[in-house]
């Protein structure tokens, strides 16, 4: 039978299940990649699993997202990492060594395997051909430990790219076009495959650009073929001999079909304060701009970094502006550097940061209020660029050094020169100094500083379920919003009962204070709830002050699971009309909720508070049922180790 790229992966990994879109399948993961906002825990999840050492061909854990060292908690956290990968086998890539992504697709990313990553941009390995998921920290823990990934069959969506990008245009307006369309709903459920003729002219890190904001559509993950372009790429790396060839059969077919002509493009913004909000940049053109931040895992590539140096070689920035830099790993700081861009970038007025996330998590860089900071970033969710009241656009780099120029909101084509010619060199600059490679552990001591405290135990389901609504929150709600990051929240990853505070303090900050008064509660929601982030601390933080249930219109992937695993039952009405009945502060019950869940019948919620009966529906499997029955997936497995 003729296969896409998608199903070649999936058919070459399938442990448990089969290909029908919707049911639930196992696969083997080859590789996976944390980071360290999400990779302390679940080091210690390793920990309390008892792991030996890893069981995958590859794990690497990344140091990029609390680089801010404002006390001793991120650098507590630092060392406890680099303990953790020696006595787990893992590889360690320094602070600054820059964002995963980019740094795992140079160093490690081969095409044909298969990766799960804690970090819901891990998706942009797919840019290799690769099979590559955003999950939760336990999800990946298992997977290190060398258990099957489960997920939902999802859909193949094949995305046909024809034509050439125009000049001024480039991949990032591919993904804003893919977002203008479908909204950051649009891919749930489904993997995007991109095909077709368009695909020749872009480079290995434009496919990036295009498989990392895949997440920004819900996508469980996006793919590309590995064709001569990545062969060229693995190449410059130094690394022809993990190239193999992946490429969908010539009669394959996809579930569902679109097309983008390339040569229709033309450059677009993402508006405050959703990926999703896209128009062309000249809808807008004209508005004030006080920050331009160039960098991230969205747009990684050398020449994200090199256009826009060209582009303000000779010229000076605009003096309202501030032109942030922040290299997306060392490699691309090195050939900066090497190429003389640096040097044209720093002239112009640029502020240059480390290599690492920096403001694309709210790790400083927080924009002045109500001010318009435009980011080649993947992400403008309200507030998490660290201001209550930010105006964060999302636009390509050409965009946004356009911008720095002239200090408003310009269409990069109205600025009156032709576009810079780049073009990739034909060998990158390799230094591989600060990755540090898996040693013989087995006797290395966790070093845990006074920050880092180990998870909370959760109690089984009780026989009866019951408490009051808590909140009552919109559509697209994300996890930005239910567990803040930033530098102000971020330091304590690896302590939930600190992190408690904190709690959707950006939708209501008496949450927290309500909730420890409470103990067990609910919270309503609209469509794609939990939609962004892959952080499990969305999850257990609320668990941890007594959420039991969400109920919601429609949940985003990564989330759902996740609250699967810390035994908070994602529950949808039957009966969308009913999410409008529910109000805060109403008194909901689910009797023998473990008994519910197993019977066919739905969910059955009785709101005490004004007698009413709501039908939720649920989809959890047998295994998922267990799990929420339990507590949470880490005492199935204790369970399990001990029987
Ligand atoms: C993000 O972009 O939201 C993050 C920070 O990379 C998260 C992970 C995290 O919250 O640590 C993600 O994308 O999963």
């Amino acid at each position: 039978m003729a296969h896409n790229v998608a199903q070649k992966l999936i058919a070459a990994h399938l442990v448990e299940g089969d290909m029908t879109a919707g049911s639930e399948i196992g696969i083997r993961v080859d590789q996976t990649l944390t980071q360290d906002a999400t990779g302390t825990m679940v080091m210690l999840e390793l920990e309390a699993m008892d792991l030996d050492r890893t069981q995958t061909e590859l794990s690497a854990q990344y140091v990029d997202h609390n680089v801010l060292q404002t006390d001793f908690r991120n650098a507590d956290d630092h060392v406890f990492l680099r303990s953790a990968c020696q006595r787990f086998g893992i590889w360690f890539s320094k602070p600054g060594n820059g964002v995963s992504h980019a740094v795992h697709m140079q160093r490690f990313g081969v095409p044909g395997q298969t990766m799960l990553g804690s970090d819901s941009h891990t998706c942009a390995a797919g840019s290799l051909g690769m099979l590559a998921i955003g999950a939760g920290g336990l999800e990946v823990a298992l997977a290190i430990a060398g258990e099957p990934f489960y997920f939902v069959m999802p859909e193949i969506w094949g995305v046909r790219l024809v034509g050439s990008l125009p000049e001024w245009v480039s991949a990032k307006d591919v993904i804003l076009e893919m977002l203008r369309r479908h909204g950051v709903d649009g891919g749930v459920g489904r993997i995007i495959e991109y095909h077709g003729p368009g695909i020749a002219q872009l480079s290995a890190m434009d496919r990036h650009v295009i498989a990392n904001m895949g997440a920004e559509l819900g996508a469980t993950t996006t793919v590309f073929p590995s064709d001569d372009e990545i062969r060229r790429f693995l190449g410059s790396e130094g690394r022809e001999h993990d190239w193999r060839e992946l490429v969908a059969d010539a009669d394959a077919t996809y579930d569902r079909e679109d097309e983008i002509d390339l040569a229709a493009l033309e450059p677009l913004i993402a508006c405050p304060s959703s990926p999703g909000n896209v128009v062309p940049v000249r809808e807008v053109a004209g508005r004030d701009v006080y920050q331009v931040v160039i960098g991230s895992s969205a747009n990684p590539g050398l020449r994200d970094f090199a256009v826009p140096a060209m582009m303000v070689a000779g010229r000076q920035t605009q003096d309202r502006v501030s032109f942030d830099v922040n290299p997306t790993s060392r490699q691309t700081l090195e050939a900066l550097a090497a190429e003389g861009w640096l040097l044209d970038l720093v002239t112009a007025g640029a502020r240059l940061h480390q290599a690492g996330c920096n403001g694309c998590i709210g790790m400083g860089q927080a924009p002045a209020t109500g001010r318009a900071s435009l980011r080649t970033f993947p992400r403008n969710f309200p507030g998490r660029s660290g201001t209550k009241e930010d105006q964060v656009y999302l636009c390509s780099p050409e965009t946004a050094t356009a911008a720095a120029l002239t200090g408003v909101i310009t269409d990069p084509r109205d600025l009156g020169f032709p576009h810079p010619r780049y073009e990739e060199p034909q060998r990158s600059y390799v230094n591989t100094e600060m990755l540090v490679p898996p040693v013989d552990g087995h006797d290395v001591a966790l070093e845990k500083g006074p920050n880092i405290v180990s998870l909370p135990e959760f109690d089984p389901l009780p026989p009866r379920l019951a408490g009051p609504v808590l909140l009552k929150v919109g559509d697209d709600i994300s996890t930005d919003e239910i567990m803040p990051a930033g530098a102000r929240v971020l330091p304590y990853r690896s302590n939930i009962p600190a992190m408690a505070d904190f709690a959707f303090d950006i939708v209501d900050e008496t949450y927290p204070r309500r909730a420890r008064e409470s103990g067990d509660h609910f919270v309503v929601g609209g469509d794609n709830y939990g939609q962004g982030s892959s952080r499990e601390h969305a999850a257990i933080v609320p668990r941890y002050l007594g959420l039991r249930a969400v109920l919601a219109r429609g949940f985003a992937r990564i989330h759902w699971q996740n609250l699967v695993n810390f035994a908070v039952l994602p529950l949808t009405f039957a009966d969308p009309g009913d999410y409008d009945r529910v109000e805060p502060g109403d008194v909901l019950a689910i009797a023998d909720p473990a008994g519910q869940l197993r019977s066919d019948a739905p969910v059955e919620v009785v709101n005490e508070s004004k007698g009413e009966t709501y039908a939720m529906r649920h989809r959890l499997t047998a295994r998922q049922i267990e799990i929420v029955t339990r507590g949470s997936l880490i005492s199935v497995i204790r369970d399990r180790e001990h029987s």
